[in-house]
């Protein structure tokens, strides 16, 4: 179990941040997630052989919001691949 920040870009309010969350949530694999709209930042807790840092930018786009990509961010471990 790992866990990893992403930076989510287009969130405005509580609720924002309560669908992405609830949405990652589902994700099996994933053990936590928290959103804050605030600090535009989600923290993941997951599994690494089921589920990896391209289904949450999936699960993000799909809610219509942007994952920012950060060089310093750890993704060690995880499936993501550059497309
Ligand atoms: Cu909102």
């Amino acid at each position: 179990m790992i866990s990893t920040t992403l930076k989510i870009n287009g969130m405005t309010c509580a609720a924002c941040a309560a669908k992405v969350e609830k949405a990652l949530k589902k994700l099996e694999g994933v053990e936590k997630a928290n959103v804050n709209f605030a600090t535009e930042k989600a923290v993941i807790e997951y599994d690494t052989k089921k589920v990896g840092i391209n289904e949450f930018i999936k699960t993000v786009e799909k809610l219509n919001y942007k994952v920012i990509m950060n060089k310093s961010w750890d993704y060690s471990g995880s499936r993501y691949s550059k497309r």
